[in-house]
């Protein structure tokens, strides 16, 4: 998409389109906390845009939102980005410390947030030197040094007559990512990067449409649930059903079901989970299509997830830092096990460890280029030169494009392991394991051997049905199984079993930590 300099406002292009065309009478937000109109949410967004600056918010400071998947937070994300601020979504899994960590980071002026993250709020903006404000859903007796108001007090403001004269290029508001490592770095997007992820991935990969009611079990403070749950379907005029607490899948299970989901939106752990919760067949009757992004999503978990429930699952990637989904799988072309080709409007290439590209069937570094890449990491020089590299953004994932141009992820690029002086990629040992019936979820990561030498080493989960009185008799069971399927090079020298993998906030596997121990 090119954009010209002239005026943008990624609020404007989300909602006032639907007042102007006449569509306010449609239904925008849905769920346990009640029906919102087109109408109702521009008027509200309006309001609280004025509240804003009434209170004295400028355009480009930063109001931190540590909330659940609420109206308000829809109606504080859209009010800030009028008036030329920047909300800043952080994880409500961020505990005191961290959120005050984040708040001097961002140097928010204001901090908002839904009563249940009160105790971890309330200790944070005590140590936030710049805060001057705390904004709450409800009056729940917040207690802070600086001013407390409430959503209700800002929406009794006038409604703000236009919205700030951003441009497509302005900042419009920034996402914190830290990967499976390091410090947490705010990737800072662009007015125009809201406009080009709805009329890439979500019109021309999801085909969303004004009829589609959209429900994420990721959540909207992580960009794939924002994209989901926000800038999708208010992008076309379509409604979110949005799921205040924590997401389990019984409980979206019966969301879908009361509040007509269309679109469903997981992770593979979640979509694992979904087949061990004794779900019905039908739960997802009327759920047309389902994406996955956040890991690769194993072909025999598409497999079983597809097949028990019905409904077809796009496997794609993104990143923080790209916004949303730059790859991804197509409806009727879906390749099992493979992150499919790239979004249009997106362009990818693999490079080798020289920097050369590298053709169909060789492993590299996959890079990205398109409309929706952020401006870069605020106050952090050296990790956004090492990522934002001129037009190109380095993924740190190690992929492989086949001869029809499918990609296949093989791993982070630190994550691959060389077994005999040969490649391997954990995700292929993994793909074998979890063919075995007694494993549930599995990774493989380094490990040396009594020689020094590294090999693969498997953490696995037992299928509930796999109880074992006898694990060293399971574990050589499933080596052998692996000599089956892969070159012996390949299969795990060991196989640990564990109750559950660890996983960061986002559901990804830490192998960081799994690489530790195995190498303990
Ligand atoms: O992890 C992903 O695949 C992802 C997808 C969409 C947006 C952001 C991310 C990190």
């Amino acid at each position: 998409t090119v954009f010209d300099h002239g005026t943008f406002n990624a609020s404007t292009y989300l909602l006032d389109r639907h007042i102007e065309q006449g569509d306010g009478d449609r239904l925008a937000l849905t769920g346990v906390r009640g029906e919102t109109t087109y109408a109702q949410l521009h008027e509200r967004v309006a309001r609280t845009a004025s509240g804003l600056r009434a209170i004295g918010l400028q355009p480009e400071q930063r109001v931190m939102m540590y909330m659940a998947d609420s109206p308000e937070f829809v109606v504080m994300f859209l009010a800030a980005m009028r008036i030329g601020a920047i909300p800043v979504p952080v994880s409500t899994m961020t505990h005191a410390d961290g959120l005050t960590e984040l708040l001097r980071d961002s140097r928010a002026r204001l901090l908002a947030t839904t009563p249940e993250f009160r105790a971890a709020g309330e200790k944070a903006a005590a140590l936030a030197p710049d805060l001057g404000g705390v904004v709450i859903a409800e009056d729940c007796g917040f207690t802070a040094s600086v001013p407390v108001h409430t959503f209700a007090e800002l929406e009794r403001h006038e409604p703000t007559p236009a919205p700030y004269p951003t441009t497509a290029d302005s900042p419009a508001f920034w996402l914190y990512t830290s990967g499976t490592t390091g410090n947490p770095k705010a990737a800072m997007h662009r007015h125009g990067a809201i406009r080009v992820v709805c009329e890439t991935y979500g019109l021309l990969v999801l085909g969303i449409r004004p009829d589609d009611r959209c429900l994420s079990a990721a959540k909207a403070f992580f960009a794939y649930g924002l994209g989901n749950s926000v800038l999708f379907p208010l992008s076309v005029g379509a409604a979110t059903i949005l799921e205040p607490s924590p997401s389990r899948p019984d409980v979206l299970a019966e969301r879908a079901r009361e509040y007509g989901a269309t679109l469903f939106f997981a992770g593979p752990t979640f979509f694992a989970n979904m087949l061990h919760a004794d779900l019905p067949a039908d739960a997802l009757a009327g759920v047309r299509l389902s994406a996955s992004a956040g890991e690769p999503l194993p072909e025999a978990l598409y497999r079983r997830w597809t097949g028990r429930f019905g409904v077809d699952i796009l496997d794609g990637i993104g990143m923080t830092e790209m916004l949303h989904i730059f790859l991804s799988n197509r409806e009727g072309e879906v390749r099992p096990g493979t992150t499919g080709v790239a979004v249009p409007g997106y362009d990818l290439r693999i490079l080798d460890d020289e920097g050369a590209p590298v053709g169909p069937g060789t492993p590299g570094t996959l890079y990205v280029r398109g409309g929706s890449t952020a401006i870069g990491y605020w106050s952090r020089y050296d990790a956004s030169r090492q990522v934002f590299q001129g037009d190109w953004l380095c993924t740190g994932d190690t992929y492989v494009r086949d001869a029809d141009g499918y990609y296949a992820c093989l791993g982070r690029t630190g994550d691959m392991i060389k077994a005999s002086g040969m490649w391997v990629s954990p995700a292929e040992v993994e793909t074998r394991l979890l063919q075995h019936p007694a494993i549930d979820q599995v990774a493989v990561v380094a490990s040396r051997d009594a020689d020094g030498l590294e090999k693969p080493v498997a953490y696995a989960v037992l299928a509930s049905s796999a109880v074992t009185s006898d694990p060293v008799a399971l574990e050589a069971e499933i080596i052998e199984f692996c000599r089956g399927g892969l070159p012996s090079f390949k299969r795990p020298r060991r196989v640990v079993f564990l109750d559950a993998l660890p996983t960061t906030a986002t559901g990804k596997i830490r192998r960081v930590e799994l690489r530790a121990a195995a190498s303990r």
